[in-house]
């Protein structure tokens, strides 16, 4: 006889089609936001899932990870791991599995696209020709970037690729990060307010999470400067989206690219009148490529954990979380 394949919830659609095929075949599967009765659902099979499926973006709340007794393991899709209920998942004991290291490249291109279209003017001079105001007026000069200081806040693996990438613009890169890169040829900055005073532009590549929330605030965008430019690829919960729009809104900073912002998909409406910032749909590892090696860590981080009980790439949380872990 064969053995019926493992039961799998995932909490909801992953962003590429062909993951939700793949875990099909592997798996049973029971896509809990397709359920009519979410929480009536869990209730009754709760207690049949020992693995759990998700995303960056959608994270999994803590009453669902309560309302699974006999979970496991957890594979997300994404880098990110600010929306994974933390508490619950140490607390229980469960593993979590997420996919670094194969987004770095296309996070820290859009870095530099969204970079590059702030400074240059792109997407409005796009929006400038095709309204047909090429034929009555010159499009307005812009700011050059190659050659000027790119600050870095959050020296990571995507923070480091994107200091990589300045090179080739001739940049000159400093970064701020909790604690100094050993053997890292940037200038490290002692805080925030000191790397955003030094900045033409300012990348944010940081962890999410309570100690970073709101830390690009009005002080740190009155830092940057008239000149500078925000470029955010990280969470949109870093930067207080309010100033930010205070602060483009009265020329504070010279312009912004987002990629991410606090309440997706609902960007403050102001940010949808300003021709100074660039606006993308938290899509910087959307590439073909990318998007497959994510879905390949996610479907090896499930074999192996089902196989041995560990993920290939385990979520690092954070020490003192760690210290307090039960199971
Ligand atoms: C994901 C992300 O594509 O990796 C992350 O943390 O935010 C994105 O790369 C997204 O979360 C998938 O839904």
């Amino acid at each position: 006889m064969t053995q019926s394949p493992p039961r799998l919830l995932q909490y909801g659609k992953m962003p590429l089609p062909v993951l939700d095929r793949e875990l099909a075949a592997q798996f049973d599967v029971t896509v809990l936001s397709e359920q009519a009765d979410r929480a009536g659902f869990l209730a009754e099979h709760g207690a049949a899932f020992e693995y759990v499926v998700t995303t960056a973006a959608m994270g999994l709340p803590g009453d669902v990870v309560r309302a699974l007794p006999n979970l496991k393991f957890v594979s997300s899709f994404g880098v990110g791991f600010d929306a994974l209920a933390q508490a619950s998942l140490l607390e229980r004991g469960v593993r979590v599995g997420y996919t670094p290291g194969v987004l770095d490249d296309c996070v820290a291109d859009m870095a530099f696209a969204l970079l590059l279209d702030a400074a240059r003017g792109l997407s409005a001079a796009d929006r400038f020709v095709r309204r047909g105001d090429w034929s009555r007026q010159r499009f307005g000069l812009q700011t050059r970037a190659s050659g000027k200081r790119l600050g870095i806040f959050g020296m990571g693996r995507i923070g480091g690729t994107v200091a990589r990438r300045a090179s080739g613009f001739d940049m000159e890169v400093a970064y701020h990060n909790r604690r100094p890169v050993e053997g890292s040829p940037h200038l490290y900055l002692p805080s925030l307010l000191a790397l955003a005073r030094w900045s033409d532009f300012l990348v944010i590549t940081a962890v999410a999470g309570a100690d970073t929330r709101h830390i690009v605030n009005t002080e740190v965008l009155d830092a940057l400067g008239p000149q500078g430019f925000l470029v955010n690829v990280a969470r949109g919960s870093v930067v207080d989206e309010a100033a930010l729009v205070a602060a483009l809104q009265g020329g504070n900073i010279a312009g912004a690219g987002l990629d991410v912002f606090e309440d997706e998909p609902h960007p403050l409406p102001a940010l949808l009148a300003l021709d100074n910032v660039v606006l993308s749909p938290h899509v910087a590892s959307g590439t073909f490529e990318t998007r497959r090696a994510m879905a390949d860590l996610v479907l090896q981080n499930l074999a192996q954990c089902i196989a041995t009980g560990q993920p290939v790439t385990e979520v690092p949380w954070s020490a003192e979380a760690a210290a307090a872990r039960h199971g």
